[in-house]
């Protein structure tokens, strides 16, 4: 089951299905290494989002800018390896997308409560936006925001459930994109939270 998004954007349905047993307990042995926070944006202002990462590159956000750093600022360690089970998701699935040896060296992790939301935004902080992004959602249903390159163009509406995977490359990697109020909802795995995570070349 495929869906074109755009030129170069693939949602991929229940993609990742065959992979949550494997993905369940690495997610939870990388939050275990590296929890959940919020970070605070530029201007000082608290994400609505928690997140962490792993990898050999994690997204941060302070006081300082965006930007990706191969430490966790909280335990001022390197951030858990890349799972296994998230290198083979994420290969195969750029794979499918006609994205061949895809080998992401950042891994973002985002956990939506029942509330949060994810602004209007482009993905610009990694070296070079020649690679693919690999997104993969787990819990419970989201509407994500599908825009245009100006933050004024119109956006399409997708709903993203569990075991969804999205590969955004080319010209669809720039789009501005964000996730409206998540409804409260209940997965039988994750219960009351979506976790997205993203499989990026960042360095
Ligand atoms: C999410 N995360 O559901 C989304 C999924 C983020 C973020 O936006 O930055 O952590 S990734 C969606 C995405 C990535 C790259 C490009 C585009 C969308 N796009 O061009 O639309 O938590
Ligand atoms: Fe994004």
């Amino acid at each position: 089951r495929e869906e074109r998004l755009g030129p170069q954007a693939l949602l991929l349905r229940g993609f990742a299905l065959p992979f949550v047993d494997a993905l369940l307990p690495a997610l939870a042995a990388v939050e275990a290494a590296a929890p959940f926070r919020i970070m605070l944006t530029p201007g000082g202002q608290s994400m609505s989002v928690a997140l962490t990462n792993c990898g050999e590159l994690g997204w941060i956000s302070d006081r300082g800018g965006y930007r990706y750093s191969p430490l966790d600022p909280l335990s001022g360690q390197p951030w858990p390896a890349l799972p296994e089970a998230f290198g083979r998701l994420a290969r195969e699935a750029a794979a499918t997308a006609g994205f061949a040896d895809f080998a992401p060296d950042a891994c973002l992790v985002n956990r939506y409560l029942p509330g949060t939301r994810m602004s209007l935004h482009q993905d610009r902080d990694e070296h070079s936006f020649e690679h693919p992004i690999v997104s993969v959602s787990l819990g419970i249903p989201a509407l994500f925001l599908f825009g245009g390159h100006a933050r004024r163009d119109p956006a399409q509406r997708v709903p993203l459930l569990h075991g969804d995977v999205v590969v955004w490359g080319g010209a669809d990697r720039l789009r501005f994109h964000g996730i409206l109020p998540i409804k409260e909802a209940v997965h039988p795995l994750l219960g009351a939270q979506r976790i997205n995570f993203t499989l990026r070349r960042a360095g």
